[in-house]
């Protein structure tokens, strides 16, 4: 939506977002230029669609994420690749696409926000349960398992808030996702700038009510809280990362935020705010050993957070983590782009120090059993109705939670089967094949 923004006319787009279903390409008239744009573990899809286009004959662009942390694998499939974000050579690949001289790769680097453009809601389809926005950009936290420093660079950037307001007016639902990694920043000028954003958005009285990702230090500052209440806030997303001091030096995640922190009082003080908090948390870590997803669990629910969301540690292309974990031979699914799939951190790809493969999975099904207990789910909803909060969401998202523990293990079963073993051994193709169809015929 955002590169539509870029787009000036007499280009004509349309945009299909395969999170709906599947068009028949075929029957959809022959554009004049493609773009794709895919998370890592979507690549072997955009591919697909790549190569019908190519097939035709129409040149394929692809930029995002994937493109431009595995550069090569994607120059391979496409006819040109648009690295880091868009809004500087955007314009360029047009003029270029249009006079039929396309470069292999064009690197945008890092935007100014005063050059991002309204996003194209209009060209989405209807029926989305909540619309997405952008406000800033970058995190100067560069946590080693994660792509945002690298991709979006630590510099963190905002919008002219005219902008945001703007677009927010712009967009149909009701309910909003705020995509930003890191809401409002760490230093005083940038929570500064975000207490005058949600002013803002008070004072339009846009009728919307919108969730976000913050760093619990969004919890310091009672004014911001207030503001952010006023305009729409209703949950946030936070990275907790690993209950123990030895796990958040793992990941590199900056030890003044959490040191000497009282976490439930950080959460009670963000829920007081009619905010649900959703407490991210990752399994896998050096020194996680067995036993760590009861942990985690218990670490949650004293947390006092609403939703828990676990997920496995994954080396994704271009973070500390991957570097570190090639170079000690440590990533277990390596066979790309077709291993890609797995990349969506509910699986385990990599080897874990302390846990197998089958290890680390039940240390998963166990903190999730654990925190989405019947007991534990009735005591959180009846506190959130106690607080006046959205219990109902609450509900909602508790039921789902616990409702896709069965999926995952099912979800498990298949990986494993299709992975060949609990040994971490990798198969080879011809064997990957065998147990393929074994799975399939079983
Ligand atoms: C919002 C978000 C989500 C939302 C998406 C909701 C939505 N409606 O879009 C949800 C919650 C669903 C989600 C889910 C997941 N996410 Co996510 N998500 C994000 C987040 C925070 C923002 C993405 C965004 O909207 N950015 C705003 C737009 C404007 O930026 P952009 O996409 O980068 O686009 C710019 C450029 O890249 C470029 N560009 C992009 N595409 C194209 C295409 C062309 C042709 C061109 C020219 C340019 C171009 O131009 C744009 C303007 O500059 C990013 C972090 C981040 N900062 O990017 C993580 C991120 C993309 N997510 C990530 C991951 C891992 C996931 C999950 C796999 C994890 C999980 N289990 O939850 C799932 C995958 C879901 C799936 N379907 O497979 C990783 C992806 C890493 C990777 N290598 O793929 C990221 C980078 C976060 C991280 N920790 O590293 N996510
Ligand atoms: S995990 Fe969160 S805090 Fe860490 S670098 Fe990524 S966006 Fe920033």
């Amino acid at each position: 939506m955002v590169v539509a923004g870029l787009t000036p006319p007499p280009w004509e787009i349309s945009i299909v977002d395969e999170n709906l279903g599947t068009p028949d390409y075929s029957a959809v008239p022959r554009p004049d230029l493609v773009g794709i744009t895919a998370f890592t573990s979507q690549a072997n899809r955009a591919y697909e669609v790549a190569a019908h286009f190519r097939r035709l004959g129409v040149p394929v662009v692809m930029g995002g994420i994937h493109a431009t942390m595995c550069l090569d694998e994607v120059m391979e499939r496409v006819d040109s690749v648009v690295t880091g974000e868009a809004e500087g050579i955007w314009p360029q690949v047009l003029e270029d696409a249009r006079h039929g001289r396309l470069r292999r790769r064009y690197d945008g680097g890092l935007a100014e926000l005063n050059d991002v453009p309204l996003a194209r809601h209009d060209l989405l389809a209807t029926g989305y349960a909540c619309g997405a926005i952008q406000t800033t950009r970058g995190c100067p936290l560069n946590c080693t398992f994660c792509s945002v420093t690298a991709f979006n660079g630590a510099r963190y950037r905002q919008r002219p808030i005219p902008d945001v307001v703007r677009e927010f007016q712009a967009i149909r639902e009701k309910l909003v996702l705020v995509v930003d990694d890191n809401l409002v920043g760490l230093r005083p000028e940038h929570i500064a700038r975000a207490k005058d954003l949600f002013r803002a958005l008070a004072q339009a009285n846009l009728r919307k009510e919108w969730v976000a990702q913050a760093t619990i230090n969004f919890a310091d500052d009672e004014e911001l809280l207030t503001l952010a209440e006023k305009a729409g806030c209703r949950g946030v997303f936070i990275g907790f990362e690993s209950p123990s001091r030895e796990g958040l030096a793992e990941l590199g995640k900056k030890s003044s935020l959490f040191r000497g922190r009282d976490f439930r009082a950080s959460v009670r003080r963000i829920q007081r705010h009619h905010m649900l908090v959703v407490g991210s948390f990752i399994i896998g870590l050096d020194v996680d050993e067995p036993g760590i997803g009861k942990r985690i669990a218990e670490a949650a629910s004293q947390y006092g957070v609403d939703n828990l969301n676990a997920l496995f540690l994954t080396p994704l292309p271009g973070t500390r983590l991957w570097d570190q974990m090639k170079s000690q031979d440590r990533i277990a699914l390596d066979a790309f782009p077709e291993d890609w799939r797995y990349y969506t951190l509910t699986f385990p790809v990599a080897r874990y120090k302390h846990l197998s493969l089958d290890g680390v999975i039940q240390e998963m099904i166990s903190c999730n059993r654990n925190f989405y207990s019947m007991p534990r789910i009735l005591r959180r909803v009846w506190g959130n109705v106690w607080q006046r909060r959205k219990a109902l969401i609450s509900l909602v998202g508790n039921f789902s939670y616990r409702g896709n523990l069965r999926l995952d293990c099912r979800a498990y079963a298949d990986f494993k089967c299709q992975r060949g073993d609990s040994t971490m051994r990798i198969l080879t193709g011809a064997e990957k094949g065998v147990r393929l169809s074994a799975c399939q015929s079983s």
